[in-house]
């Protein structure tokens, strides 16, 4: 029988990789938009379906983590077998500066699916998109399921609530409710104010002279960086287990912001300290200084492997925004020519 799923988070990084996924695997999918006043589904509009198609298996619906009465509206309609609850203020800089949003959303958007579920009695499977962030401060490396959490931003505590509610309904009600405890992953789709994006479009914008200078934060800062692609494989297949349980999902191998810097500077044949600036404004109030995941439990229960190495997404991701580069200093270059011809026109 086919299979329903509900994704909070789509228009997101993995929430786009998961939708791909659970289509490819012959899921109905449907996802939650937020309204927005200008589109915001970039990542999702190469799986677009017309929804006036018979056999129609992506849908989006309009619904927002801070407003329960939508997501029990959408239970009901959609009365998913799996929800995988991935929306969140998902920028961990940002969370300093909203941090009660990011409490709403991010912490509390868990419970009110929760609560959603036990309310309509619909039994989906339930998976939260549990973070690294929650070991913050960690007290031992590497970190398992078992290392106790210290986060140190609003969005790591938003986030332990998160993790915490999930394993509460889970013991309490009997729900199979897990966490996907995931360390760090990107993409070419990854939002452009996290530090690996923010790099390789940098990079590739200075190497055809479209930008001068990029301005970094601490650059010491140590993290477990995976492919995002390979990560909600993971997703699917935790929330596919035998039992509900909580996994950690990481690569086992760490590197420096610097590294990531030095790396993708490298590939395109630049001197990254060329080009690289502090400045004190993206530095964080409290720093997670490094993150470095034991995934022994998923690889041995679940059989999950991280198919693309370090170098291999930097590689990726400065192909892409290379590319990305290229079409930005084409139309530059159009826009030249048609302002230089109006001007000659202009003289006529
Ligand atoms: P992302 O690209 O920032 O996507 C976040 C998604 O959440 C977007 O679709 C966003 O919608 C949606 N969202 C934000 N506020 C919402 C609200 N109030 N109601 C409904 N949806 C809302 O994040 P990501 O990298 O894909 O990460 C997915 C999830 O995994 C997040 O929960 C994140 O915290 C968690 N996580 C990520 C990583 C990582 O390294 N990427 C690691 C561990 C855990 P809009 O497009 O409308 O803004
Ligand atoms: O790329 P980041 O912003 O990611 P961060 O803070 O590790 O959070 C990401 O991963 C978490 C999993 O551990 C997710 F839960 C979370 O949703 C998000 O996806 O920063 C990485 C590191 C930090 O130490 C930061 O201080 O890079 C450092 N950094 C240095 N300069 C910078 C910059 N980060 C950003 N965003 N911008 C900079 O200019």
């Amino acid at each position: 029988m086919t299979k329903t799923a509900l994704i909070s988070g789509i228009t997101g990084q993995d929430g786009s990789f998961l939708a791909e996924v659970l289509l490819e695997k012959g899921y109905d999918v449907y996802g939650i938009i937020r309204r927005s006043s200008s589109f915001n589904t970039d990542r999702i509009d190469h799986l677009y379906q017309d929804p006036h198609e018979k056999g129609t298996r992506l849908r989006l619906l309009y619904g927002d983590l801070n407003d329960s009465s939508s997501l029990n509206t959408i239970l009901r309609q959609v009365q998913p077998d799996e929800i995988y609850n991935l929306g969140a203020q998902s920028h961990v800089r940002v969370s300093f500066d909203i941090p009660e949003y990011t409490g709403e959303v991010t912490g509390l958007g868990a419970v009110r699916f929760l609560e959603a579920i036990r309310e309509t009695g619909i039994k989906p499977r339930f998976y939260q998109a549990s973070s690294s962030e929650l070991f913050g401060n960690a007290f031992e490396t590497p970190q398992t399921e078992a290392t106790p959490f210290h986060p140190r931003s609003p969005y790591g505590c938003a986030k332990a609530y998160a993790y915490y509610i999930t394993v509460n309904y889970r013991e309490s009600y009997g729900l199979f409710a897990s966490n996907g405890i995931l360390f760090n992953h990107e993409s070419e789709r990854r939002g452009e104010t996290f530090v690996s994006r923010k790099i390789t479009r940098a990079a590739t914008r200075i190497k055809l002279g479209l930008q001068d200078k990029l301005y970094m934060g601490n650059l010491d800062a140590r993290r477990d960086w995976g492919y995002a692609r390979d990560y909600v494989e993971a997703m699917w297949l935790i929330m596919n287990a035998d039992e509900p349980d909580d996994y950690v999902v990481a690569t086992g191998e760490t590197h420096s912001v610097r590294e990531f810097l030095e790396k993708t500077f490298g590939y395109l044949d630049l001197d990254w300290e060329k080009y690289v600036e502090i400045d004190p404004r993206y530095f964080r109030p409290a720093e997670v200084d490094l993150l470095l995941g034991d995934a022994s439990k998923v690889r041995r229960q679940l059989g999950w492997e991280p198919k693309v190495t370090f170098d291999g997404l930097v590689k990726l991701m400065t192909d892409y925004d290379l590319q990305l580069a290229k079409q930005e200093a084409e139309a530059r270059e159009l826009k030249h020519t048609s302002t230089t011809n109006k001007a000659r026109w202009g003289s006529m």
